[in-house]
């Protein structure tokens, strides 16, 4: 009986770990861009998003990282979320549509 209940008990641990160990990920990644308006229309771009806990795009170094569940989204929707509004990633190129659209301060230099 007592090692029935033991069992039990460490099911229950197990449950709950691989509950703590969900998708939770953090992710660092190139975007270009120039300015203040950039950081806000990149990281709005991802910030409202279902699985996203937190995004920061950096003016200076032009590193974006972003904290998020990948269980309910994954890195190449998070890219392409940043090209929909006009910001080529490491991976990810924007439309020239898109792209001239945006504020011609905020019209960075396009990787090849
Ligand atoms: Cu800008």
């Amino acid at each position: 009986m007592k090692k029935s209940i033991l069992a039990l008990v460490a099911l229950f641990m197990l449950a709950f770990n691989s509950k703590a160990q969900s998708g939770r990920e953090q992710t660092s990644f190139k975007v270009y861009g120039n300015c203040g308006m950039c950081e806000r229309k990149i990281e709005g771009a991802v910030n409202e998003q279902q699985g996203v806990f937190s995004a920061d795009w950096n003016v200076e170094s032009k590193k974006m990282t972003i904290k998020y569940d990948s269980k309910q989204i994954t890195l190449d929707e998070l890219k392409q979320l940043i090209a929909d509004v006009g910001y080529d990633s490491d991976s990810h190129r924007s439309t020239d549509k898109k792209y001239n659209s945006l504020h011609g301060c905020c019209q960075y230099d396009r990787p090849e």
